[in-house]
């Protein structure tokens, strides 16, 4: 069994409804168990081509898994498709995206996968909702590589670099 975490967002086609049904679909899958679920965020887009978005809504689950990371991230694609999301463009708006984080403490780099997640840390929208469910998880082991670690160990002291990307907290995920 892998501890991992997935962040979700959605600012297109009722974000809400698609945050529940994707947390929905993950707890029925047979080889995935959800430990703990974060409180849900309202965020400003992070964009990065100028064009303007809706606010999106975000959160993170902690689950338990005994699939691979290519494996989960099948699942998590799967779950993308069926609640409709179609291929944007890169940065574009969204129905649901579902990310791999963490997957344990592993470090993965494939066509398909980077984890840990290469912009996690630079997003206000990912580390709120992670600190809320796990404020003692130590990221610089896992961040940066050998020689470039962040000098900084907590995420408290990660999150004080993004705060100014505005993200509240709004309400709880039912279920
Ligand atoms: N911005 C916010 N606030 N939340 C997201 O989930 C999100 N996802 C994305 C981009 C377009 C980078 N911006 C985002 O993929």
């Amino acid at each position: 069994m892998t501890v991992c975490y997935i962040g979700m967002g959605s600012n297109l086609d009722k974000p809400l409804l698609q945050l529940f049904k994707a947390k929905e679909a993950l707890g029925e899958e047979a080889k995935i168990r959800l430990m703990s679920c974060s409180s849900l965020y309202q965020s400003e887009a992070l964009v990065l081509d100028q064009q303007p978005q809706d606010d999106y809504l975000n959160a993170v689950l902690k689950i338990e898994t005994q699939f691979s990371a290519e494996h989960l991230l099948d699942v998590l694609q799967g779950i993308e498709n069926v609640q409709g999301r179609t291929r944007e463009t890169r940065w574009g708006a969204r129905t649901l995206d579902l990310d791999i984080l963490l997957y344990g403490n592993q470090r993965i780099k494939t066509q398909r996968l980077t984890i840990p997640h290469a912009e996690m840390l630079r997003r206000n929208f990912v580390l709120m909702p992670l600190m809320q469910i796990e404020p003692e998880l130590d990221v610089s082991v896992l961040v940066g590589s050998e020689k470039n670690r962040p000098s900084k160990k907590k995420l408290q002291d990660l999150l004080e670099k993004v705060k100014s990307q505005r993200v509240v907290r709004v309400g709880e995920m039912l279920g």
